[in-house]
């Protein structure tokens, strides 16, 4: 159905994880691949083995650093020479060097901008003039960090949520040239970037309460949601998807996403269109319209308890109220709450 017969992919950092796992999705779609990575060893290995499992496509290994423009380059004369051009580019490779700010220095920094950022402002620059010969596709691996945080990733939250944000505006410039721009936001994958969180019992086990697939992802799913964005069908028709794409996380995000009104109506200690934020029942992922016809309901049942006028607008909880209000509401203590800003 997402046939990628005849088309050329580019994928960044393919030598494991996420990147291998995209290029093998692809090159089972059809594609011709260019896997590349900063370690020869491993992109040549991964190549042969990649050229093994799937003899009816072309698949070829590049060393380059994306952080280096020469290399760039030189991987894109690579690409033209062989002749087919380039219809899918994959910015995949990236770092997670996490350091609390106060002891970091500016190398560290500087590494995880040109890695994770920087690199995918010139390798799609680069890659451009390829890519509009005859229509094309850009995936931007982003993150679920693009959008929320925890303490010492502030470099790599950072750079990924502006990978997000240069994959919208990069959208809006290029889809005049029939090339459709897509990111990516994986939640919490298995892979060796994340070896160390697996490892941390405590954030492990937060990860696992709070993701409702209740396990970690694998590289195989986020690299389906790759295929499908580079399909060739959506080359011609113009994609419907554009700019920022979908979560990859098992629901950590709508999770997160349902905590969060709560804990910004538990800040504010406002009242929510006149609702008091009370007990919600249900599961975190539960659907936010049925959670709000819950308050709206209990609302009533409280206000006609408490013989209070419903405040609108932005009102302290009354004291009775806050007794009756959802545990995290009412700033009952969290403790894992400290690990991810919501
Ligand atoms: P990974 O297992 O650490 O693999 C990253 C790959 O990128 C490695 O092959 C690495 O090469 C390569 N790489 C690093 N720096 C490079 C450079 N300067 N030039 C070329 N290649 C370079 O990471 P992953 O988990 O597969 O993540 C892949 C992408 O998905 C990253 O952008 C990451 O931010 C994003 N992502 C991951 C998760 C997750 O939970 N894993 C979630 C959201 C987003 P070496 O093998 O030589 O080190
Ligand atoms: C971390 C993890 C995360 C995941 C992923 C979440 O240290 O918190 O590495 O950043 O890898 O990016 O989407």
């Amino acid at each position: 159905m997402f046939s990628l017969n005849g088309k050329t992919a580019l994928i960044t950092g393919s030598g494991r994880g996420i990147g291998l796992a995209i290029a093998e999705a692809m090159a089972h779609q059809g594609a011709n691949i260019f896997l590349s990575d900063i370690n020869s060893s491993v992109v040549e290995r991964a190549a042969g083995e990649l050229a093994e499992q799937y003899p009816n496509v072309a698949v070829r290994g590049l060393t380059f650093d994306v952080t280096d423009k020469a290399q760039i380059e030189s991987a894109m004369q690579t690409i033209r020479d062989a002749g087919n051009g380039l219809q899918i580019l994959v910015n995949n490779a990236g770092i997670n060097l996490r350091e609390p700010v106060a002891d970091m220095d500016d190398a560290l920094w500087q590494k995880m901008l040109d890695t994770n950022l920087t690199s995918v402002f010139r390798v799609s620059r680069a890659a451009f003039p390829m890519l509009k010969e005859k229509g094309g596709k850009v995936i931007n691996l982003c993150s679920l960090m693009s959008e929320i945080a925890r303490p010492t990733v502030s470099p790599y939250a950072s750079t990924k949520g502006a990978v997000r944000q240069f994959t919208r505006a990069l959208a809006t410039e290029w889809a005049e040239h029939n090339i459709q721009v897509n990111g990516i936001a994986p939640g919490f994958i298995a892979t060796d970037m994340n070896i160390p969180l697996m490892e941390d019992k405590e954030l492990n086990d937060y990860i696992m309460r709070h993701t409702p697939a209740k396990r970690w992802g694998k590289p195989s799913e986020v690299a389906s949601v790759a295929a499908f964005l580079a399909s060739s069908k959506r080359i011609k028709r113009g994609a419907i998807c554009r700019g920022h794409g979908p979560h990859v996380g098992g629901g950590l995000h709508a999770a997160l996403e349902l905590e969060r009104g709560h804990a910004r109506a538990r800040h504010r200690g406002e009242v929510l269109d006149d609702a008091v934020v009370v007990r919600a029942q249900g599961t975190l992922a539960r659907n936010r319209l049925q959670a709000h016809a819950r308050l709206a309901h209990e609302v009533k049942r409280q206000t006609a308890r408490l013989g209070a006028q419903p405040a609108v607008g932005r009102a302290p909880l009354t004291q009775e109220a806050r007794e009756h209000a959802h545990p995290r509401v009412a700033g009952a203590n969290c403790p894992v709450r400290e690990h991810l800003e919501l």
